[in-house]
């Protein structure tokens, strides 16, 4: 999407380096998307160096308390988002739930059709960071994640890894899908880092 100059710059500071504002919400994965219909079947597996191994259901997300938080996104093909509303939980309440051992330093997120994407700890548990299950005030699309996604705005989109399965704690870094195809293993869209020979 174009805008003039004078937009353009009332949004500096908020909009990343070639980046372009859009108003739609595009669909980006890898893979097909998961149509679920029975959630009691589903479950999210901690897993990793934790105390104990845990599966939480989806209502043990919906007890836990709710996170409620405003951003923007920006993905890695040169689209970003503002505005977005999420709800869902904490991440620091997941780690805190899944007691985890003092070596933990890397988080790696599993979804489905074997999918995963790579975090340091510290930006796993940043107060930006979170689990969602809607989005704008709706229950998250099946395209867009359902029934929970990672959303971590100061990092590419791509790490905010969609149909979340299992979050497991790592002391070495595992890179996932795109992180092995080629894009950077951290993904600061500030500093443009979307492949990894940037
Ligand atoms: N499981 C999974 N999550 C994923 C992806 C994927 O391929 N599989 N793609 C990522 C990419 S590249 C982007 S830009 C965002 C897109 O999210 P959206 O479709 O809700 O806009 O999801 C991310 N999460
Ligand atoms: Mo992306």
């Amino acid at each position: 999407m174009y805008f003039g100059k004078s937009k353009k710059n009332s949004l500096s500071g908020r909009v990343p380096p070639n980046q372009n504002v859009t108003t739609s919400f595009p669909v980006l994965h890898h893979g097909n998307v998961p149509y679920y219909k029975d959630l009691s079947k589903w479950a999210l597996r901690l897993f990793g160096l934790v105390e104990q191994e845990q599966f939480l259901t989806y209502d043990d997300l919906l007890a836990m308390p709710l996170k409620s938080s405003k951003n923007d996104i920006h993905c890695v093909t040169g689209w970003s988002k503002l505005d977005n509303h999420w709800e869902g939980v904490s991440t620091n309440d997941i780690v805190h739930r899944a007691a985890l051992k003092p070596e933990v330093r890397f988080v790696i997120l599993h979804a489905e059709e074997g999918w995963s994407t790579n975090l340091p700890l510290e930006d796993f548990i940043r107060d930006t960071s979170m689990l969602a299950y809607a989005h704008n005030g709706q229950a998250l699309s099946p395209e867009h994640g359902y029934p929970l996604r990672a959303v971590f705005p100061h990092l590419y989109f791509w790490k905010s890894a969609k149909w979340l399965k299992g979050i497991e704690f790592t002391r070495e870094d595992k890179p996932g899908f795109w992180e092995k195809n080629g894009y950077h293993n951290y993904g600061d869209p500030w500093k443009e880092q979307r492949l990894t020979w940037d």
